[in-house]
């Protein structure tokens, strides 16, 4: 039987919310029911919500710190939060509410929520990642924290002019953000530069003291956490960077004048832009000063609270706090509480070692080598001149400890795994800190943790065997399956009661309806209104016509050679190619949907967006096809989007290269919301495969170890050039002007890096297989009774990737953290 979904004690009735809406609109935004904007009624409810927010804000935290609970913090350069209207207010239980008291005011409650910019503070997957995991993390009512930056500009608006990207500044707080919270009375002040004094104190021991050449300050902004069902909120706190009053006299009259203005322009630049690049590291030394500067606030702040408790014991340090490093991007944070403990509380270096290796975890996302941070030792001795002394001596006694008496005498060893790598230029190895600072690693899917140990760190798993572990990664069901699809929400509360945003096993249950005509009809009528909705949305963003009669067939990441939207271009292509040679070709009409940015320094990554938006215009004005191909670029694609794009999609593209994708999570909502997967077996498509059953989706491709084989062997993309007609029909037609009248090889740098540049991918050598997938998906398509199976199946064996179950995975095997129920 389905239960009702149960109405929080103390929350509120429409009346009383519309009261309170009207009662912010006046007292708080300062207009009138009959002058408000739209802007002002969306203000106006949050406000409205926020009294609930607060007063549940404030019993949390008094509980955690009557019960003086352990807490993980979660520090993160990135989380990618979208927008948080709809999750709080279904997370509160209170959504139907203010729908209904909206609409007494007159007021679309979906209208409403457009109003809200996103808050895009991060790049892709890693960034979304931690906004879920912070939901998870409330929703357990675990007592955490999450740390990163306050950026003033989150990632670019991408704007797409005659098909290529422009990048515009995004300002998602330029007209206020009614859901951050200014706590200056918790500033923190942030040494940088600067030099090294050695002293002795009186009892004769040496010292080390840090003269700072400038300090920032940071001020901290909360973003309130809402777990589902509300009973627990945890914060989100993003530190902006403020030049400080601070003046070191002595450091001013030695560096000049035009320096130290020069350094308090930059005290106010730290928090000011996100590194647009996905997976590729610039080394640029602003960027090492933003990771240092909000670890180093964050762990002031933790110190702070700390001590409020338990003074200056440390022994119960590592007991309460558990500090997990989202990838490298903080790594810098091992150092800094070294120095605290050493430097300024007076800790031997044993005892404050042994702390830091309890409290510090890492999880690494990526096994490209690009994306793994390095510093060019000369500029990171400029801004932390301490640190890099701290790291010498944790490399020196790491090496001497542990990696000589496992591989005497081995000199290459030593210089594989030190944190200094040697060369022309010397530098510092966030990623080998990390390994060696932390008591776990894990990757975040099955088949990544495997190559983390194997082929990434397989000296440091032989040195620890049990540190190296996995947690896959997971999405919250709240945003990515009751707020952005209400329709199928509803049915799985129908069929399988009401529990499933919270143990969304319990899916499941829709299994035994999944060959039920009746059921199938239901499930598939709610995917057809969804896409009827995208319809729209589509005309509206880019002024293309698709039909809902047609497969959606939809690839939403950001754009990377590794992910393989080439792959996905060239097919489309080919299938051009086929129905201008054939009319007749028989195929179900096709809309292909992409959403992507790249980062702007990513010339490749531009141009294929390029292309595909030139293919587009091309295939979606050839009459001759009748319709049954579009292609469509959706601009500007964000947290906002993904909610609208992923309830209409029939087809799930995750096409990466076998070993290159970490997990991937689009894959998981897609799924959950009735796609199938047409993917390589890499990330968590293999598990999601195995949940489903590989039957039910469409694999294809070189495994990971094919892909070893095939590289080690040497891998030559000629060869596929000229044996495939059609690969080479496609590739040629790229230097050509039918895409881009007038202006023949536009579109040539494609090829070029298919061919001359060696397809290090392996898309070509992936085509055939992708191709023949793409047919299976075309005729189970027009199977209606199969294809509306698969897609249940698929979704209601997704249970495995709700983000709860990750974050009760890290709990249990990581940060040994137990739950705290709140009042
Ligand atoms: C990995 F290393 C990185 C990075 O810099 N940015 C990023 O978004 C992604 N990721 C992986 O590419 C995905 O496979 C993975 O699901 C996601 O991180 C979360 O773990």
């Amino acid at each position: 039987m389905a239960k009702k979904k149960v109405e929080q004690p103390g929350s509120l009735d429409k009346d009383q919310l519309k009261q309170n809406i009207i009662h912010h609109l006046r007292s708080t935004l300062g207009t009138s029911e009959e002058k408000a904007s739209r802007q002002s009624w969306w203000k106006a409810t949050c406000a409205a919500v926020n009294e609930q927010v607060y007063e549940r804000l404030t019993q949390t935290q008094q509980t955690h710190l009557k019960q003086d609970t352990r807490a993980v913090h979660y520090l993160s350069a990135e989380f990618l939060m979208g927008r948080l209207t709809a999750n709080n207010l279904h997370n509160l239980g209170l959504y139907e509410t203010s729908g209904a008291a909206l609409k007494e005011l007159g007021i679309d409650i979906a209208d409403l929520c457009e109003e809200e910019p996103d808050m895009a503070l991060g790049n892709g997957g890693l960034g979304r990642l931690a906004a879920c995991f912070i939901d998870s993390l409330a929703t357990l009512n675990l007592p955490a924290i999450g740390y990163g930056l306050h950026y003033e500009h989150g990632l670019f608006r991408q704007e797409i002019r005659d098909g290529r990207q422009i990048e515009r500044p995004d300002s998602w707080r330029e007209y206020g953000n009614p859901w951050e919270i200014c706590r200056p009375e918790s500033i923190q002040e942030i040494p940088l530069y600067g030099y090294v004094e050695t002293v002795f104190g009186e009892d004769g021991k040496m010292k080390k003291v840090w003269h700072a050449g400038q300090k920032i300050k940071g001020v901290p902004w909360d973003i309130p956490v809402v777990g589902y069902e509300g009973k627990t909120v945890n914060i989100l706190r993003l530190w902006e960077s403020r030049a400080s009053e601070f003046f070191d006299w002595d450091v001013f009259n030695a560096g000049g004048y035009i320096d130290s203005q020069a350094e308090k322009a930059q005290a106010e630049t730290i928090s000011k832009v996100l590194y647009p690049n996905d997976e590729s590291e610039a080394g640029k030394i602003l960027r090492l000063v933003q990771q240092y500067f909000f670890c180093a606030c964050s762990l002031k702040d933790i110190m702070r609270r700390y001590k409020r408790a338990h003074g200056s014991d440390f022994s119960k340090f590592a007991e309460q706090i558990a500090i997990q490093l989202n990838d490298t991007h903080p790594t810098i944070a091992i150092p800094e509480l070294m120095r605290i403990l050493v430097d300024e509380e007076e800790l031997d270096w044993d005892a404050a070692w042994a702390i830091c290796y309890k409290v510090f975890s890492y999880t690494n996302h990526t096994l490209l080598p690009e994306a793994l941070e390095k510093w060019a030792l000369y500029l990171f001795e400029r801004v932390l001149p301490r640190h890099l002394e701290i790291i010498y001596e944790i490399n020196r006694r790491f090496l001497e400890d542990l990696v000589e008496p496992k591989w005497p005498g081995d000199d290459a060893v030593k210089a594989k795994l030190s944190i200094i790598e040697e060369g022309d230029v010397r530098k510092v190895r966030m990623g080998n800190l990390c390994v060696i600072g932390s008591h776990k690693v894990n990757g975040v899917a099955e088949i990544h943790s495997k190559l983390v140990k194997e082929d990434l760190f397989p000296e440091f798993a032989a040195l620890w065997p049990e540190k190296m572990c996995n947690v896959t990664n997971g999405v919250t069901p709240r945003r990515w399956l009751l707020s952005c699809n209400p329709e199928l929400a509803k049915l799985y509360t129908d069929t399988v009661g009401a529990e499933w945003p919270l143990k969304l096993d319990l899916m499941r249950g829709a299994l035994k309806h999944a060959d039920d005509a009746a059921f199938q009809k239901q499930f598939m009528d709610i995917k057809r209104a969804n896409k009827e909705k995208l319809v729209k949305v589509i005309k509206a963003e880019t002024g293309i016509d698709v039909s809902a009669e047609a497969i959606f067939d939809i690839q939403i990441k950001r754009l990377h050679e590794y992910k393989r939207q080439q792959l996905n271009l060239i097919h489309i292509m080919a299938l051009y190619r086929r129905l201008l040679a054939n009319p007749d070709y028989d195929m179900h009409p096709r809309v292909f949907i992409f959403g992507s940015k790249a980062a702007p320094g990513y010339k490749l990554a531009k141009d294929i967006i390029y292309a595909i938006n030139k293919v587009a215009e091309r295939v979606n004005n050839d009459e001759r096809i009748k319709g049954k191909l579009k292609v469509v670029f959706m601009p500007n694609y964000r947290v906002s989007l993904a909610e609208k794009l992923i309830p209409a999609a029939d087809v799930s593209q995750q096409i990466s290269t076998a070993g290159y994708e970490a997990s991937g999570t689009g894959n998981m909502k897609l799924a959950m919301n009735g796609a199938i997967t047409l993917g390589t077996l890499d990330g968590a498509n293999i598990e999601i495969a195995e949940e489903a059953g590989a039957e039910y989706n469409a694999i294809f491709g070189l495994t990971v170890d094919e892909v070893k084989a095939v590289k080690a062997k040497g891998y030559n993309p000629w060869d596929y050039y000229y044996a495939n007609p059609e690969i080479k029909a496609v590739l040629d037609w790229m230097d050509t002007d039918f895409f881009t009248p007038g202006r023949p090889g536009e579109l040539s740098s494609i090829k070029r890096a298919l061919l001359d540049g060696g397809d290090t991918y392996l898309a070509l050598a992936d085509f055939e297989s992708y191709s023949e997938a793409q047919k299976k998906v075309d005729a189970l398509y027009r199977d209606k009774q199969a294809w509306a199976k698969a897609v249940i199946v698929n979704s209601a064996t997704m249970g495995k990737f709700n983000s709860d179950r990750s974050i009760q995975d890290y709990a249990d095997y990581i940060w040994y953290l137990k739950p705290c129920s709140v009042a």
